[in-house]
């Protein structure tokens, strides 16, 4: 376990092919989201998961039946875990998490996001939304690397069963090594490792770091 994952925000597929062969062996996952899906069809999920499991951030955000059946397509696709909103309630989430479960997949939950405006409304629910996570099952939650102290607070909401998988490392000016300090179990990192000219040595960078305070 390297305990990074990297974001693949790219648009271009022979792009993210080449990125992600380079950073293999850094990565524990690889989390694609709109930008290359829309870009590239969602055949691009099962090219890149010979490198690393696929998280799929698609952000669901549906009623209960809606979000079952968009996780059916992102898992069918071959993506092994997928990102859903929070704040839709527990029935939604229980549904992700209900047809995860069948299929040997992974759900995480976004309780409060890692940009400024998440302070306008997110943050006052995320807590709320921590808990929920935790009492349906989830595998994880994802909290902002971008305020450590969150993410503290969120491990002690949820307890040791479900992982913290947290972005805003790096372009964000969050730091790997403090929020995995902090309670996080992965950072989640694009910009800083997909924009480097060797990606390979800016992840091992990180993933050095990151080993250091383990
Ligand atoms: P970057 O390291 O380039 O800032 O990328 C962070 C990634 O994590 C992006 O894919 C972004 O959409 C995602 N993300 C985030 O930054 N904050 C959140 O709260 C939730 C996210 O999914």
């Amino acid at each position: 376990n390297t305990r990074l994952i990297l974001a693949l925000d790219v648009t271009d597929r022979d792009e993210a092919i080449q990125i992600s062969e380079k950073v293999a062996g850094y990565v524990d996952a690889i989390k694609i989201g709109y930008p290359l899906a829309l870009a590239t069809g969602m055949e691009i999920i099962g090219q890149l998961s010979k490198y690393a499991p696929i998280i799929a951030d698609f952000k669901v955000a549906d009623i209960p039946n809606t979000n079952r059946l968009i996780c059916e397509q992102v898992f069918k696709a071959g993506a092994d875990g997928v990102i859903v909103q929070g704040f839709t309630g527990h029935d939604s989430l229980e549904a992700a998490v209900k047809l995860a479960k069948e299929q040997k997949k992974d759900i995480f939950v976004v309780t409060e996001m890692s940009h400024p405006g998440a302070l306008d409304f997110m943050q006052q629910a995320g807590e709320g939304i921590a808990k929920m996570a935790a009492d349906v099952k989830a595998s994880g939650v994802v909290a902002p690397a971008t305020r450590p102290e969150r993410v503290t607070e969120i491990r002690k909401i949820i307890g040791n069963e479900l992982s913290i998988i947290s972005p805003g490392v790096g372009a964000q000016g969050g730091s790997a090594s403090d929020v995995i300090k902090a309670g996080a179990d992965w950072v989640i990192v694009g910009r800083s490792i997909y924009q480097s000219d060797e990606p390979d040595m800016a992840a091992k960078k990180i993933v050095d770091e990151i080993k250091e305070v383990i």
